[in-house]
């Protein structure tokens, strides 16, 4: 249908709509930058889904149950500002709209998660959001069946673009989705056919139609601008036992010079152009303004949410008093109180023990004790359970026949999965942690650098965490990804040594609300190292004295994870020779960073000679040898500076001299 056509058949649609073309141009006009074409575009989908289907209130944008809407496509950002403006929510104020991607404002270049309610997650990378929608709908899925539907019973929709469409992580998910049957998933495509080059068919002939449901979907199609089309085509998505996609045919940047174009893509700031674009619209307003008459529309189409969710408000309040709590718990992220007990437990037990054990296997047993007392923790793998030591035996398997179940076998997807644990934690209610080799953290990060840009607390369980994995060779080998992690701003890198240290490790990483944490753990079996049972968790402090040397302090050895237990013997050596000898055991350089100066001076004092000994790069270190009072001339560290190679872990140590005997000899040769 062409605009004439339009604005004749469904003329309240049509201005209703061309509100959101409007403030569209005039943002992108006044920033001198933004993506004009696709808020322009889908402005008819998106009037249809929130007019007829989405449930949300402006007044509660938090509101457990409230549906989700989610735009992958965040380069369009002006179309979900507009929506935010336009039905009312508080923070979205027409000021902020005309600062549109200008320092201060919430109205950022891309959608970014805790800037602005209403926008349920950081998006923009694309790819992103629809991968986080399947971890929105599977947690949702999850608390239906544990809570009901009356107090969990919504949907999740998404606007992705043929950009969202391309990148492989979609492929992740919608595998992911379509085995799951997450039926309250759906997802809404600007098919364009455009993208910044030109047309999608320069780089892809995909059917996508035809991808999607040969992974299970269902899959309808319209015309994005009309208004009956759409509404018919989201009915029929709704009553879909699969996960849906709508293929929205739609004309980017419609009404404008550029439609059709690649160069509707981006900003369209041509000043005649602009205005030719409103005139064929048949618009009236002046630049940023919506005649009150759609505006009064657009805010009463808010006002009708707050009925639905006062409903559920109501339905939540007739729930026992301890049910009503663990909900309004289990969606602030608070521990149960039982925590602490059951890691004090663990410890205890283990330093009666002193098991010789695999961190990723004291892993598993922390795990244990504590997935029966926080129903709130999903577990999952990346087809690597066994090996990552993720599985517990009450869990139950997450599948469309066990919704309670809370065991996900995401497959071999790991970029996938982090993006679907992001979407779980993002949705509430669940906290979700997952596993893979850590050298495969590079398939998650881009995902993984989302969690700590959004500030929540997924649980990375990455095993197999340097060569001491031994025969599987180079390939599985991490060698730069702790400084990779470590790199990267507001993440929790945690590597513990032994069972005490994994029990202290969890403790922390499932108290922990703002930020995402990486547990990098062993395969191979290591001793225990803290023999003695302190209340205190020593993790929380980042690094602590280990071991104290007996004479005079001539050195301290700091180490990580598997490593403690090599510097521990190049510490017996040293002070056989008489050489004083502190162990440090530093889990978390982060968290060993945020205690005061004097923690940190007692620790690592000036005078003594420092060696770090990680089996990884030394990339991160040179903080805490040459930093903290440590010098240039006294300070070594023992760890690899090359890739690893196939071979039985003992040979592999030895090859790239990490022992305790070249420990004590870049000690010796500092003194
Ligand atoms: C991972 C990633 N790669 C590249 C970009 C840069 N980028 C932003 S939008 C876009 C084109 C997207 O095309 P499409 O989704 O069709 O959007 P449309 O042009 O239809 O608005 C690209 C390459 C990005 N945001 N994320
Ligand atoms: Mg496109």
């Amino acid at each position: 249908m062409d605009i004439q056509t339009l604005r004749q058949t469904h003329p309240d649609h049509w201005m209703r709509a061309t509100a959101i073309r409007a403030l569209t141009l005039d943002a992108v006009a006044a920033a001198n930058s933004g993506h004009s074409g696709m808020p322009m575009g889908m402005a008819d989908v998106a009037t249809v889904l929130f007019e007829k289907h989405l449930k949300f209130d402006p007044k509660a944008p938090r509101w457990a149950d409230r549906d989700r809407f989610i735009l992958s496509a965040g380069h369009g950002s002006m179309l979900i500002y507009s929506l935010l403006y336009l039905t009312g929510y508080a923070d979205m104020t027409l000021e902020q709209i005309k600062n549109f991607r200008q320092w201060g404002a919430i109205t950022a270049g891309h959608p970014e998660y805790g800037h602005v309610a209403g926008v349920e997650t950081t998006t923009g990378p694309l790819g992103q959001g629809i991968s986080n929608a399947v971890g929105f709908a599977m947690a949702e899925e999850s608390l239906r069946a544990r809570w009901g539907a009356k107090v969990q019973d919504h949907y999740t929709w998404v606007i992705a673009g043929d950009g969202c469409l391309m990148e492989g992580v979609s492929q992740e998910a919608i595998g992911l989705a379509g085995k799951q049957q997450l039926s309250r998933l759906i997802v809404l495509w600007d098919n364009n056919g455009i993208t910044i080059d030109g047309k999608v068919s320069i780089a892809d002939v995909t059917d996508q139609k035809a991808r999607f449901a040969a992974s299970g979907w269902d899959v309808f199609e319209c015309d994005g601008h009309d208004p009956a089309d759409i509404d018919r085509a989201l009915t029929a998505a709704k009553a879909s036992p699969r996960p849906a996609m709508v293929a929205c045919k739609t004309h980017i940047a419609i009404g404008h010079a550029a439609q059709d174009t690649s160069k509707g893509h981006g900003a369209l700031t041509d000043k005649a152009q602009l205005q030719a674009a409103k005139d064929g619209y048949g618009w009236k307003g002046g630049p940023f303004e919506v005649p009150a008459d759609i505006k009064q529309w657009w805010e009463s189409l808010g006002a009708k949410g707050a009925k639905a969710r006062t409903e559920w408000e109501a339905r939540l309040a007739a729930l026992s008093p301890a049910k009503q709590a663990e909900f309004a718990r289990i969606f602030a992220l608070e521990a149960p109180a039982k925590l602490a007990s059951i890691i004090r437990g663990v410890k205890k037990q283990a330093v009666a023990d002193l098991p010789k054990l695999a961190t990723r296997a004291s892993s598993e047993k922390v795990l244990a004790a504590v997935n029966p007392v926080l129903p709130e923790t999903i577990g999952g793998s990346a087809d690597l359970t066994g090996s990552n030591n993720t599985k517990t035996a009450d869990l139950g398997v997450f599948t469309p026949e066990d919704r309670k179940g809370r065991y996900v076998y995401f497959g071999i997807r790991e970029h996938g999965m982090a993006a679907a644990m992001n979407g779980m934690a993002l949705h509430g209610g669940v906290r979700p942690y997952g596993g893979t080799f850590m050298c495969f953290t590079d398939y998650a990060r881009p995902s993984m650098r989302l969690s700590a840009l959004m500030g929540i607390p997924v649980v990375y369980v990455m095993t197999h965490d340097s060569i001491g994995l031994g025969e599987d060779g180079p390939t599985h080998q991490p060698v730069e990804h702790l400084a990779i992690s470590r790199a990267t701003p507001n993440t929790l890198v945690i590597r513990p040594a032994d069972l005490v240290e994994v029990a202290e490790a969890w403790e922390i990483a499932l108290t922990e609300k703002t930020r995402p944490t990486v547990l990098a753990l062993s395969r191979q079996n290591l001793p225990a190292v803290r023999k003695t049972h302190t209340n205190t968790n020593m993790v929380a402090k980042g690094a602590y004295v280990l071991a104290e040397a007996t004479g005079k302090r001539q050195v301290i050895l700091m180490a990580t994870g598997s490593e403690v237990e090599i510097a521990l013997k190049a510490r017996d050596a040293l002070e056989a020779e008489g050489i004083g000898t502190r162990v440090v055991s530093m889990p978390s350089m982060e968290l060993f960073a945020a205690q005061d100066e004097a923690y940190r001076r007692k620790v690592l004092p000036p005078g003594p000679v420092r060696v770090a000994v990680e089996a990884g790069v030394r990339m991160g270190w040179d903080r805490w040898l040459l930093g903290e009072r440590g010098r240039e001339g006294k300070a070594g560290f023992v760890g690899m500076s090359s890739f690893g190679a196939s071979a039985p872990m003992e040979r592999l140590y030895a090859e790239f001299g990490i022992t305790a005997e070249a420990t004590v000899a870049a000690a010796k040769a500092l003194l």
